[in-house]
C-alpha cells in the first residue's frame, strides 16, 4: 500500500456484474482493502433515487475513495494506478505501452464488453421480464439512463437469432484479437510478462464465455487456454469469483444447459 493513500475505500457493485469483477480484481491484486455496497440488479437497486446521486448512469461499479465519487470500471481502474502507482504496478511507466494498453482496452469496451450483454441478459433476465405486462416493461426501460434502447431491443421476446449472432461474432472477434495479442507479446499476458489492466478489462468477459457453455471459442487458441489457467490461479481471482458471482451459480436453472 502506498503510505499517502488513504484505505477509505467503498465500492458499489454486483456480485455477478463483469464491470464489478474487473474492479474488486484490481483492488485485490494491489491489496487495497474496500468495504461494499451490494446492490441486486434484478431488483433495480441501480435505478433508486439514491444510487442515481451516487452515479447517474444508474449502472455498477461505483467507487467511493475518501468521498470522491469515481464513475465506470475502466476509469477507476486507471484511478487505482494514478493514487497506488508502487503496489503490483498494471500499466507500463512507458508511455508506448501504456497507450498500447489503453488502445486495447478501448477495443474490449467497444467489441466485446457489449457484447456479451446479449446471450447474459437473454439467458438470466428473460423469464422476468416475459413476466412483467408491457406497460411494467416499458417503464423499466424508461428508467435505465443508459440501456433504454438495449433494452427495447430486446424486448419481452429477448434478443433475436440475428441480434444474437451478431454478438456472438463480436465475442469470437474479441477472442482472436485476445489471441493476437498474446502471440505478438510472447504471452503469457497481453503485453508479456506483466499482467495489465487489459487483461483484467476482458476477463470478466471470458469467464462469463466459459460460464456460459462458450469456451470452445479457444479451442484453437493454447495462448487462451495458458493465460485462463495463469488468471484463476491467482489470489485475486478466487477473492474476486467468490461463491455466487457466476450466473450460473445465481441462476442454477442456467447450468442445465452446461455440457
Ligand atoms: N461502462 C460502464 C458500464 C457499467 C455497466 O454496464 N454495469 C452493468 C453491470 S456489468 C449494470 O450495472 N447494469 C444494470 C442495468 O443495466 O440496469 C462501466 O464499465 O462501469
Amino acid at each position: 500500500m502506498n503510505n499517502n493513500v488513504k484505505t477509505d475505500f467503498k465500492l458499489y457493485n454486483a456480485p455477478q456484474s463483469t464491470c464489478s469483477q474487473r474492479v474488486r480484481f484490481a483492488l485485490h491484486t494491489k491489496k487495497l482493502g474496500f468495504s461494499e455496497v451490494l446492490l441486486d440488479l434484478f431488483s433495480g437497486d441501480q435505478l433508486k433515487p439514491e444510487y442515481l446521486n451516487i452515479n447517474p448512469n444508474g449502472v455498477v461499479p461505483a467507487l467511493d475513495h475518501n468521498g470522491k465519487i469515481i464513475l465506470d470500471s475502466a476509469v477507476i481502474l486507471e484511478y487505482l494506478e494514478d493514487i497506488c502507482p508502487k503496489i503490483f504496478p498494471m500499466r507500463s511507466a512507458d508511455p508506448v505501452k501504456a497507450a498500447e494498453m489503453r488502445t486495447m482496452m478501448r477495443f474490449i469496451d467497444e467489441v466485446p464488453t457489449p457484447a456479451i450483454r446479449v446471450p447474459s441478459y437473454n439467458l438470466a433476465f428473460l423469464p422476468h421480464f416475459q413476466s412483467m405486462s408491457e406497460e411494467e416493461f416499458q417503464a423499466l426501460a424508461d428508467s435505465k439512463p443508459l440501456r433504454r434502447e438495449f433494452l427495447l431491443k430486446m424486448g419481452q421476446t429477448g434478443f433475436s437469432e440475428i441480434d444474437m449472432n451478431e454478438a456472438l461474432s463480436r465475442l469470437k472477434r474479441g477472442v482472436q484479437r485476445m489471441n493476437e495479442w498474446i502471440e505478438h507479446s510472447g504471452g503469457p499476458w497481453f503485453q508479456g510478462n506483466d499482467l495489465s489492466y487489459a487483461d483484467i478489462a476482458i476477463m470478466p468477459v471470458i469467464i462469463r464465455l466459459e460460464d456460459i457453455n462458450l469456451s470452445h471459442f479457444w479451442d484453437d487458441f493454447p495462448g487462451i487456454s495458458n493465460w485462463i489457467e495463469l488468471i484463476k490461479s491467482l489470489d485475486a481471482f478466487t477473492k474476486t469469483f467468490y461463491h455466487g458471482s457466476l450466473l450460473t451459480q445465481k441462476y442454477p436453472h442456467l447450468s442445465k444447459n452446461k455440457k
